[in-house]
Protein backbone atom coordinates (compact mmCIF):
# COMPACT_ATOMS: atom_id res chain seq x y z
CA UNK A 1 0.00 0.00 0.00
CA UNK A 2 1.38 3.35 -1.16
CA UNK A 3 -0.52 6.85 -1.34
CA UNK A 4 0.11 6.37 -4.94
CA UNK A 5 -0.41 3.64 -7.35
CA UNK A 6 2.34 2.78 -9.67
CA UNK A 7 0.98 3.86 -12.78
CA UNK A 8 -0.25 6.91 -14.48
CA UNK A 9 -3.57 7.60 -16.49
CA UNK A 10 -3.48 8.34 -19.96
CA UNK A 11 -6.50 9.37 -21.99
CA UNK A 12 -5.99 8.81 -25.72
CA UNK A 13 -7.21 10.60 -28.37
CA UNK A 14 -9.94 8.44 -28.82
CA UNK A 15 -11.16 9.52 -25.49
CA UNK A 16 -10.26 5.82 -24.28
CA UNK A 17 -8.07 5.64 -20.76
CA UNK A 18 -5.08 3.43 -20.75
CA UNK A 19 -2.41 3.02 -17.94
CA UNK A 20 1.20 3.67 -17.84
CA UNK A 21 3.58 2.25 -15.83
CA UNK A 22 5.93 5.37 -13.83
CA UNK A 23 8.76 3.80 -12.93
CA UNK A 24 10.06 3.79 -9.65
CA UNK A 25 12.69 1.91 -7.31
CA UNK A 26 9.91 1.02 -5.40
CA UNK A 27 8.01 -1.03 -8.00
CA UNK A 28 10.63 -2.55 -9.52
CA UNK A 29 12.33 -3.90 -6.34
CA UNK A 30 8.55 -5.22 -5.28
CA UNK A 31 7.59 -6.25 -8.59
CA UNK A 32 9.29 -9.54 -8.22
CA UNK A 33 7.77 -10.78 -5.25
CA UNK A 34 4.29 -9.18 -5.50
CA UNK A 35 4.34 -11.31 -8.57
CA UNK A 36 5.58 -14.57 -7.15
CA UNK A 37 2.68 -13.78 -4.30
CA UNK A 38 -0.41 -12.76 -6.69
CA UNK A 39 0.26 -9.33 -5.04
CA UNK A 40 -1.72 -6.63 -4.95
CA UNK A 41 -1.09 -2.77 -4.97
CA UNK A 42 -3.24 -0.49 -2.96
CA UNK A 43 -3.04 3.39 -3.85
CA UNK A 44 -4.53 6.59 -5.37
CA UNK A 45 -4.31 6.28 -9.41
CA UNK A 46 -3.86 10.20 -9.40
CA UNK A 47 -6.99 12.34 -9.89
CA UNK A 48 -9.86 13.42 -8.21
CA UNK A 49 -12.44 12.72 -10.55
CA UNK A 50 -13.04 9.12 -11.02
CA UNK A 51 -13.84 6.02 -9.32
CA UNK A 52 -11.55 3.29 -10.69
CA UNK A 53 -12.34 -0.65 -10.22
CA UNK A 54 -9.48 -3.18 -9.40
CA UNK A 55 -7.58 -4.08 -12.77
CA UNK A 56 -4.59 -6.04 -13.86
CA UNK A 57 -1.63 -4.71 -15.01
CA UNK A 58 1.30 -6.33 -15.91
CA UNK A 59 0.82 -8.92 -13.55
CA UNK A 60 0.02 -6.91 -11.04
CA UNK A 61 -3.14 -5.96 -9.42
CA UNK A 62 -3.98 -2.33 -8.76
CA UNK A 63 -6.65 -1.71 -6.59
CA UNK A 64 -7.47 2.08 -6.98
CA UNK A 65 -8.45 4.27 -3.44
CA UNK A 66 -10.87 7.58 -4.86
CA UNK A 67 -9.97 10.60 -3.35
CA UNK A 68 -12.61 13.63 -3.85
CA UNK A 69 -11.04 17.08 -4.63
CA UNK A 70 -11.52 18.58 -1.08
CA UNK A 71 -9.87 15.22 0.03
CA UNK A 72 -6.83 15.66 -2.13
CA UNK A 73 -6.43 19.17 -0.85
CA UNK A 74 -7.17 18.33 2.79
CA UNK A 75 -5.45 14.84 3.09
CA UNK A 76 -2.40 15.27 0.82
CA UNK A 77 -1.71 18.71 0.39
CA UNK A 78 -2.92 19.48 3.69
CA UNK A 79 -2.00 17.30 6.26
CA UNK A 80 0.33 15.34 4.53
CA UNK A 81 2.66 17.83 2.97
CA UNK A 82 1.98 21.10 5.02
CA UNK A 83 1.63 19.25 8.46
CA UNK A 84 4.23 16.14 8.83
CA UNK A 85 6.07 16.94 6.40
CA UNK A 86 7.61 19.82 8.07
CA UNK A 87 7.37 18.30 10.98
CA UNK A 88 9.00 15.37 10.21
CA UNK A 89 12.17 17.69 8.55
CA UNK A 90 13.73 19.41 11.43
CA UNK A 91 10.60 22.32 11.09
CA UNK A 92 12.71 23.19 7.75
CA UNK A 93 9.19 24.88 7.07
CA UNK A 94 6.72 26.17 9.72
CA UNK A 95 4.09 23.45 9.76
CA UNK A 96 0.44 23.95 9.54
CA UNK A 97 -1.90 22.48 12.20
CA UNK A 98 -5.76 22.27 11.25
CA UNK A 99 -8.02 20.32 12.55
CA UNK A 100 -10.15 20.08 9.15
CA UNK A 101 -6.80 18.64 7.90
CA UNK A 102 -6.03 15.81 10.64
CA UNK A 103 -10.30 14.99 9.64
CA UNK A 104 -9.77 14.38 6.22
CA UNK A 105 -5.94 12.22 7.20
CA UNK A 106 -7.93 9.72 9.69
CA UNK A 107 -11.02 9.10 6.88
CA UNK A 108 -8.67 8.35 3.71
CA UNK A 109 -6.90 5.90 6.18
CA UNK A 110 -9.64 4.44 6.98
CA UNK A 111 -10.81 4.29 3.53
CA UNK A 112 -7.15 2.61 2.30
CA UNK A 113 -7.56 0.35 5.53
CA UNK A 114 -10.80 -0.67 4.24
CA UNK A 115 -10.04 -1.35 0.69
CA UNK A 116 -6.94 -3.34 1.85
CA UNK A 117 -8.95 -5.64 4.48
CA UNK A 118 -11.54 -6.39 1.50
CA UNK A 119 -8.48 -7.05 -0.54
CA UNK A 120 -5.98 -9.48 1.13
CA UNK A 121 -6.16 -12.93 1.86
CA UNK A 122 -6.33 -14.83 4.57
CA UNK A 123 -3.12 -14.48 6.57
CA UNK A 124 -1.96 -12.11 3.90
CA UNK A 125 1.23 -10.22 4.56
CA UNK A 126 0.71 -6.36 3.97
CA UNK A 127 3.45 -3.36 3.69
CA UNK A 128 2.25 0.05 4.32
CA UNK A 129 4.29 2.84 2.77
CA UNK A 130 4.93 6.22 4.41
CA UNK A 131 4.29 9.17 6.08
CA UNK A 132 0.83 9.94 4.42
CA UNK A 133 -0.37 6.30 5.99
CA UNK A 134 0.41 6.32 9.83
CA UNK A 135 -2.91 5.12 10.47
CA UNK A 136 -3.30 2.39 8.26
CA UNK A 137 -1.60 -0.18 10.40
CA UNK A 138 -3.84 -0.22 13.30
CA UNK A 139 -6.60 0.50 11.48
CA UNK A 140 -6.02 -2.65 9.51
CA UNK A 141 -5.48 -4.58 12.67
CA UNK A 142 -8.70 -3.78 13.94
CA UNK A 143 -10.51 -5.28 10.57
CA UNK A 144 -8.86 -8.22 9.97
CA UNK A 145 -5.92 -9.27 13.17
CA UNK A 146 -5.05 -12.22 10.92
CA UNK A 147 -3.05 -10.23 8.89
CA UNK A 148 0.85 -9.39 8.71
CA UNK A 149 1.63 -5.89 8.76
CA UNK A 150 4.45 -4.21 7.93
CA UNK A 151 5.03 0.05 7.84
CA UNK A 152 8.06 1.54 6.08
CA UNK A 153 8.84 5.61 6.94
CA UNK A 154 10.69 6.97 3.27
CA UNK A 155 11.24 10.42 5.68
CA UNK A 156 12.76 10.93 8.45
CA UNK A 157 11.18 9.83 12.15
CA UNK A 158 11.62 13.76 14.29
CA UNK A 159 13.59 13.35 17.83
CA UNK A 160 10.29 13.93 20.33
CA UNK A 161 11.34 17.34 20.86
CA UNK A 162 9.91 18.19 17.36
CA UNK A 163 7.06 15.32 17.24
CA UNK A 164 5.67 16.60 20.52
CA UNK A 165 4.31 19.79 18.95
CA UNK A 166 2.06 17.80 16.78
CA UNK A 167 -1.44 17.67 18.50
CA UNK A 168 -2.58 14.28 17.36
CA UNK A 169 0.18 12.42 18.29
CA UNK A 170 -0.97 10.10 20.33
CA UNK A 171 -3.18 9.18 17.67
CA UNK A 172 -0.06 8.15 15.05
CA UNK A 173 2.09 6.20 17.45
CA UNK A 174 -1.32 4.25 17.96
CA UNK A 175 -1.49 3.96 14.67
CA UNK A 176 2.23 2.78 13.92
CA UNK A 177 1.82 0.27 16.52
CA UNK A 178 -0.61 -1.39 14.70
CA UNK A 179 2.44 -3.15 12.85
CA UNK A 180 4.03 -6.12 13.46
CA UNK A 181 7.17 -4.02 12.20
CA UNK A 182 7.63 -0.11 11.75
CA UNK A 183 10.93 0.40 9.30
CA UNK A 184 13.06 3.57 9.36
CA UNK A 185 15.91 4.44 6.83
CA UNK A 186 17.86 5.26 10.09
CA UNK A 187 18.61 3.85 13.44
CA UNK A 188 18.33 6.63 14.91
CA UNK A 189 14.58 7.31 13.73
CA UNK A 190 13.67 4.20 15.21
CA UNK A 191 15.09 4.95 18.46
CA UNK A 192 13.12 8.07 18.28
CA UNK A 193 10.09 6.26 17.90
CA UNK A 194 10.57 3.69 20.43
CA UNK A 195 11.33 6.56 22.96
CA UNK A 196 8.10 8.24 21.77
CA UNK A 197 5.88 5.38 22.38
CA UNK A 198 7.82 4.70 26.16
CA UNK A 199 6.99 8.47 26.84
CA UNK A 200 3.90 9.31 25.27
CA UNK A 201 2.08 5.92 24.69
CA UNK A 202 3.50 4.48 28.62
CA UNK A 203 4.40 1.12 26.97
CA UNK A 204 7.03 -1.12 27.67
CA UNK A 205 9.90 -1.14 25.26
CA UNK A 206 13.55 -2.83 25.15
CA UNK A 207 16.25 -1.64 22.66
CA UNK A 208 13.97 -2.16 19.12
CA UNK A 209 11.57 -3.61 20.71
CA UNK A 210 7.55 -2.45 22.16
CA UNK A 211 5.64 -4.59 24.48
CA UNK A 212 1.78 -4.07 24.17
CA UNK A 213 -0.35 -5.16 27.36
CA UNK A 214 -2.07 -7.82 24.82
CA UNK A 215 1.13 -9.31 24.68
CA UNK A 216 1.99 -8.25 21.34
CA UNK A 217 5.11 -7.31 20.13
CA UNK A 218 5.80 -4.50 17.55
CA UNK A 219 9.88 -4.28 16.27
CA UNK A 220 11.10 -0.80 15.35
CA UNK A 221 14.36 -1.36 12.81
CA UNK A 222 16.26 0.61 10.34
CA UNK A 223 16.53 -0.66 6.64
CA UNK A 224 18.03 2.04 4.80
CA UNK A 225 16.69 2.45 1.55
CA UNK A 226 18.54 1.87 -2.19
CA UNK A 227 18.36 1.80 -5.88
CA UNK A 228 18.38 -0.50 -8.66
CA UNK A 229 22.00 0.02 -8.19
CA UNK A 230 23.11 -2.24 -11.96
CA UNK A 231 20.17 -1.03 -13.79
CA UNK A 232 21.39 2.16 -13.55
CA UNK A 233 24.70 1.13 -13.81
CA UNK A 234 23.80 -1.07 -17.30
CA UNK A 235 21.37 2.35 -18.47
CA UNK A 236 24.72 4.64 -18.05
CA UNK A 237 26.97 1.96 -20.07
CA UNK A 238 24.66 1.59 -22.78
CA UNK A 239 25.59 3.78 -25.97
CA UNK A 240 22.31 6.30 -26.70
CA UNK A 241 23.20 7.32 -22.94
CA UNK A 242 26.91 7.82 -22.87
CA UNK A 243 25.83 9.55 -26.58
CA UNK A 244 23.93 11.84 -24.67
CA UNK A 245 26.26 12.85 -22.15
CA UNK A 246 28.93 13.95 -24.36
CA UNK A 247 26.37 16.29 -26.41
CA UNK A 248 25.29 17.85 -22.82
CA UNK A 249 28.91 18.49 -22.22
CA UNK A 250 29.08 19.86 -25.79
CA UNK A 251 26.07 22.16 -25.66
CA UNK A 252 27.41 23.69 -22.35
CA UNK A 253 30.57 24.92 -24.39
CA UNK A 254 32.96 22.28 -22.68
CA UNK A 255 33.68 23.67 -19.26
CA UNK A 256 36.32 21.98 -17.42
CA UNK A 257 34.01 20.97 -14.59
CA UNK A 258 30.22 20.60 -14.29
CA UNK A 259 28.53 20.67 -11.16
CA UNK A 260 24.92 18.67 -11.21
CA UNK A 261 22.25 19.06 -8.57
CA UNK A 262 18.89 17.03 -9.57
CA UNK A 263 16.05 17.63 -6.62
CA UNK A 264 12.08 17.09 -6.47
CA UNK A 265 12.01 21.47 -6.12
CA UNK A 266 11.51 21.04 -2.14
CA UNK A 267 12.47 23.42 0.16
CA UNK A 268 13.99 20.28 2.53
CA UNK A 269 16.45 19.86 -0.38
CA UNK A 270 18.73 22.84 -0.05
CA UNK A 271 18.89 24.31 -3.18
CA UNK A 272 19.01 27.78 -2.57
CA UNK A 273 22.02 27.32 -0.49
CA UNK A 274 23.91 25.43 -2.60
CA UNK A 275 23.20 27.54 -6.04
CA UNK A 276 24.28 30.40 -3.60
CA UNK A 277 27.58 29.05 -2.76
CA UNK A 278 28.18 28.13 -6.26
CA UNK A 279 27.40 31.59 -7.25
CA UNK A 280 30.17 33.31 -4.67
CA UNK A 281 32.96 31.04 -5.80
CA UNK A 282 32.65 32.68 -8.97
CA UNK A 283 31.98 36.39 -7.50
CA UNK A 284 35.31 35.31 -5.66
CA UNK A 285 37.01 34.27 -8.30
CA UNK A 286 37.96 30.68 -7.46
CA UNK A 287 36.56 29.92 -11.07
CA UNK A 288 35.04 31.48 -14.37
CA UNK A 289 31.68 30.62 -16.13
CA UNK A 290 34.29 29.32 -18.72
CA UNK A 291 35.83 26.70 -16.14
CA UNK A 292 32.49 25.57 -14.58
CA UNK A 293 28.90 25.92 -14.59
CA UNK A 294 25.70 24.45 -12.43
CA UNK A 295 23.11 22.42 -14.25
CA UNK A 296 20.32 22.52 -11.89
CA UNK A 297 17.12 20.47 -12.41
CA UNK A 298 14.19 21.20 -9.88
CA UNK A 299 11.74 18.89 -11.03
CA UNK A 300 8.10 20.12 -10.28
CA UNK A 301 6.38 19.19 -6.91
CA UNK A 302 3.49 19.49 -4.77
CA UNK A 303 2.79 22.99 -6.79
CA UNK A 304 -0.32 23.75 -5.14
CA UNK A 305 1.29 24.31 -1.45
CA UNK A 306 2.31 27.54 -0.48
CA UNK A 307 5.77 26.89 0.37
CA UNK A 308 6.72 25.52 -2.79
CA UNK A 309 5.38 28.57 -4.84
CA UNK A 310 7.36 30.79 -2.53
CA UNK A 311 10.51 28.21 -2.84
CA UNK A 312 10.07 28.31 -6.65
CA UNK A 313 9.76 32.64 -7.04
CA UNK A 314 13.16 32.54 -4.62
CA UNK A 315 15.37 30.62 -6.35
CA UNK A 316 14.40 31.94 -9.85
CA UNK A 317 14.99 35.60 -8.37
CA UNK A 318 18.44 33.81 -7.23
CA UNK A 319 19.22 32.13 -10.57
CA UNK A 320 18.17 34.88 -12.40
CA UNK A 321 20.55 37.23 -10.30
CA UNK A 322 23.15 35.15 -10.33
CA UNK A 323 23.15 34.71 -14.41
CA UNK A 324 22.66 38.58 -14.77
CA UNK A 325 25.91 39.61 -12.76
CA UNK A 326 27.74 36.48 -13.34
CA UNK A 327 26.97 35.00 -17.17
CA UNK A 328 28.51 35.82 -20.43
CA UNK A 329 26.98 35.32 -23.87
CA UNK A 330 25.98 31.75 -24.27
CA UNK A 331 27.83 31.20 -20.78
CA UNK A 332 25.14 31.30 -17.90
CA UNK A 333 26.89 30.37 -14.46
CA UNK A 334 23.71 28.23 -13.90
CA UNK A 335 21.67 25.94 -16.29
CA UNK A 336 18.35 26.17 -14.81
CA UNK A 337 15.81 23.31 -15.93
CA UNK A 338 12.59 23.42 -14.00
CA UNK A 339 11.37 20.30 -15.64
CA UNK A 340 11.35 16.76 -15.29
CA UNK A 341 13.25 14.32 -17.50
CA UNK A 342 12.94 10.92 -18.57
CA UNK A 343 15.86 7.70 -16.90
CA UNK A 344 17.88 7.66 -19.74
CA UNK A 345 18.16 11.81 -19.39
CA UNK A 346 18.90 11.80 -16.16
CA UNK A 347 21.69 9.22 -16.54
CA UNK A 348 23.17 11.25 -18.98
CA UNK A 349 23.52 14.19 -16.23
CA UNK A 350 24.70 11.77 -14.33
CA UNK A 351 27.31 10.48 -16.45
CA UNK A 352 28.15 14.26 -17.76
CA UNK A 353 28.34 16.06 -14.26
CA UNK A 354 32.01 15.70 -12.53
CA UNK A 355 30.97 16.84 -9.30
CA UNK A 356 27.06 16.15 -8.15
CA UNK A 357 25.98 18.32 -5.09
CA UNK A 358 23.42 16.97 -2.42
CA UNK A 359 22.67 19.56 0.44
CA UNK A 360 19.37 18.31 1.39
CA UNK A 361 19.10 19.97 5.23
CA UNK A 362 16.88 17.10 6.06
CA UNK A 363 16.49 14.16 3.81
CA UNK A 364 15.27 10.40 4.70
CA UNK A 365 17.67 8.74 2.20
CA UNK A 366 18.59 10.65 -0.83
CA UNK A 367 18.50 8.35 -4.05
CA UNK A 368 19.89 10.77 -6.15
CA UNK A 369 23.34 10.33 -4.38
CA UNK A 370 23.17 6.68 -4.81
CA UNK A 371 22.08 7.11 -8.29
CA UNK A 372 24.88 9.34 -9.25
CA UNK A 373 27.84 6.54 -7.64
CA UNK A 374 26.11 4.04 -9.44
CA UNK A 375 26.52 5.68 -13.00
CA UNK A 376 30.11 6.32 -12.55
CA UNK A 377 31.44 2.88 -13.45
CA UNK A 378 35.03 4.95 -13.92
CA UNK A 379 35.19 5.37 -10.73
CA UNK A 380 35.54 8.70 -11.45
CA UNK A 381 33.11 12.19 -10.65
CA UNK A 382 32.96 13.78 -6.96
CA UNK A 383 30.18 13.52 -4.40
CA UNK A 384 29.38 16.54 -2.32
CA UNK A 385 26.62 15.38 0.34
CA UNK A 386 24.81 17.00 3.39
CA UNK A 387 25.65 14.71 6.32
CA UNK A 388 22.04 15.62 6.89
CA UNK A 389 21.03 13.20 4.48
CA UNK A 390 20.43 9.53 5.19
CA UNK A 391 22.95 8.34 2.64
CA UNK A 392 25.57 9.98 4.69
CA UNK A 393 25.40 7.32 7.63
CA UNK A 394 26.76 5.01 4.31
CA UNK A 395 28.77 7.26 1.78
CA UNK A 396 31.24 7.72 4.15
CA UNK A 397 33.45 8.92 1.36
CA UNK A 398 31.52 11.65 -0.15
CA UNK A 399 32.50 15.36 0.80
CA UNK A 400 30.39 15.68 3.73
CA UNK A 401 28.59 19.22 4.00
CA UNK A 402 26.98 21.01 6.27
CA UNK A 403 24.25 23.00 4.40
CA UNK A 404 23.76 26.01 6.39
CA UNK A 405 27.65 26.96 6.81
CA UNK A 406 27.39 28.20 3.19
CA UNK A 407 31.59 29.27 3.32
CA UNK A 408 31.93 25.65 4.96
CA UNK A 409 29.85 24.14 1.22
CA UNK A 410 31.82 26.53 -0.63
CA UNK A 411 34.97 25.33 0.62
CA UNK A 412 33.97 21.80 -0.17
CA UNK A 413 32.56 22.72 -3.20
CA UNK A 414 36.73 24.32 -4.63
CA UNK A 415 37.78 20.83 -2.77
CA UNK A 416 35.98 18.60 -5.42
CA UNK A 417 36.48 21.06 -7.97
CA UNK A 418 40.69 20.96 -7.67
CA UNK A 419 40.62 17.34 -6.27
CA UNK A 420 42.93 15.05 -8.17
CA UNK A 421 41.93 11.67 -9.77
CA UNK A 422 43.63 9.07 -7.14
CA UNK A 423 41.40 10.95 -4.37
CA UNK A 424 38.49 10.88 -6.46
CA UNK A 425 39.08 7.31 -7.37
CA UNK A 426 39.48 6.15 -4.12
CA UNK A 427 36.37 7.79 -2.69
CA UNK A 428 34.32 6.88 -5.74
CA UNK A 429 35.46 2.94 -5.59
CA UNK A 430 34.53 2.65 -2.08
CA UNK A 431 31.06 4.28 -2.31
CA UNK A 432 30.35 2.20 -5.32
CA UNK A 433 31.07 -0.64 -3.26
CA UNK A 434 28.49 -0.27 -0.66
CA UNK A 435 25.71 1.18 -3.35
CA UNK A 436 26.70 -2.61 -5.24
CA UNK A 437 26.38 -4.50 -1.97
CA UNK A 438 22.84 -3.04 -0.73
CA UNK A 439 20.90 -2.58 -3.54
CA UNK A 440 16.76 -1.80 -3.28
CA UNK A 441 16.35 -5.66 -3.54
CA UNK A 442 17.95 -6.70 -0.86
CA UNK A 443 16.63 -3.81 0.70
CA UNK A 444 12.99 -5.40 0.13
CA UNK A 445 13.99 -8.61 1.44
CA UNK A 446 15.70 -7.37 4.32
CA UNK A 447 12.71 -6.21 5.32
CA UNK A 448 10.32 -8.46 4.15
CA UNK A 449 12.60 -11.31 5.72
CA UNK A 450 12.20 -9.49 9.12
CA UNK A 451 8.24 -9.19 9.09
CA UNK A 452 7.82 -12.70 7.82
CA UNK A 453 10.62 -14.47 9.68
CA UNK A 454 9.17 -13.62 13.32
CA UNK A 455 6.21 -15.89 12.72
CA UNK A 456 4.98 -17.41 15.97
CA UNK A 457 7.53 -15.50 18.38
CA UNK A 458 5.70 -12.89 17.50
CA UNK A 459 2.60 -13.78 18.89
CA UNK A 460 4.33 -14.79 21.66
CA UNK A 461 4.00 -12.93 25.18
CA UNK A 462 7.58 -11.32 25.65
CA UNK A 463 8.62 -9.43 28.39
CA UNK A 464 11.19 -7.30 28.38
CA UNK A 465 14.16 -7.81 30.63
CA UNK A 466 15.26 -4.36 31.49
CA UNK A 467 13.28 -0.65 30.66
CA UNK A 468 15.37 1.79 28.91
C1 LIG B 1 11.64 10.31 -0.54
C2 LIG B 1 12.50 10.80 0.62
C3 LIG B 1 14.08 8.90 0.19
C4 LIG B 1 13.82 13.22 -9.72
N1 LIG B 1 13.61 14.02 -10.77
C5 LIG B 1 13.36 13.19 -11.81
C6 LIG B 1 13.44 11.87 -11.38
N2 LIG B 1 13.73 11.91 -10.07
C7 LIG B 1 13.91 10.71 -9.26
C8 LIG B 1 15.36 10.57 -8.81
C9 LIG B 1 15.19 9.72 -7.55
C10 LIG B 1 13.82 10.16 -7.02
O1 LIG B 1 13.16 10.81 -8.08
C11 LIG B 1 13.97 11.14 -5.88
O2 LIG B 1 14.30 10.42 -4.75
P1 LIG B 1 15.03 11.11 -3.51
O3 LIG B 1 15.44 10.03 -2.58
O4 LIG B 1 16.18 11.91 -4.03
O5 LIG B 1 13.99 12.11 -2.86
P2 LIG B 1 12.39 12.16 -2.52
O6 LIG B 1 11.57 12.30 -3.74
O7 LIG B 1 12.24 13.27 -1.55
O8 LIG B 1 12.07 10.74 -1.83
C12 LIG B 1 13.97 10.42 0.39
C13 LIG B 1 13.09 8.41 -0.85
O9 LIG B 1 11.76 8.86 -0.55
C14 LIG B 1 13.07 6.89 -0.94
O10 LIG B 1 12.81 6.31 0.31
O11 LIG B 1 15.40 8.62 -0.26
O12 LIG B 1 14.76 10.81 1.48
O13 LIG B 1 12.39 12.21 0.81
O14 LIG B 1 15.10 8.36 -7.87
O15 LIG B 1 16.11 9.96 -9.81
N3 LIG B 1 13.29 10.79 -12.18
C15 LIG B 1 13.02 11.05 -13.50
N4 LIG B 1 12.90 12.32 -13.99
C16 LIG B 1 13.08 13.40 -13.19
O16 LIG B 1 13.00 14.55 -13.68
N5 LIG B 1 12.86 10.02 -14.34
Amino acid sequence: MANRLPVDRVVRADGSVDWRRSPGGLVSALEPVMQSNHGAWIGWPGDTDSVVEPFEDDGLTLVPVSLSQQEHAEFYEGFSNATLWPLYHDLVAKPEFHREWWDSYVTVNQRFAEAAAATAAKDAVVWVQDYQLQLVPAMLRELRPDLRIGFFLHIPFPPAELFQQLPWRRQILEGLLGADLVGFQLPGAAQNFVRLVRQRVGHKTHRDTVYLPDGRVVMAKAFPISIDAAGFEKLARSEPVQKRAAQIRSDLGNPRKIFLGIDRLDYTKGIYARLRAFGELIADGKFTVEDAVFVQVATPSREQVDQYRILRDDIDRLVGRINGDLGRIGRPAISYLHSSFPRQEMAALYRAADIMVVTPFRDGMNLVAKEYVACRYDGDGALVLSEFAGAAEELRQAYLVNPYDINGMKALMLEAYHADEKDLTKRMRAMRKTVAENDVANWAAAFLDELGAGGPTHQKVLRPSRRI
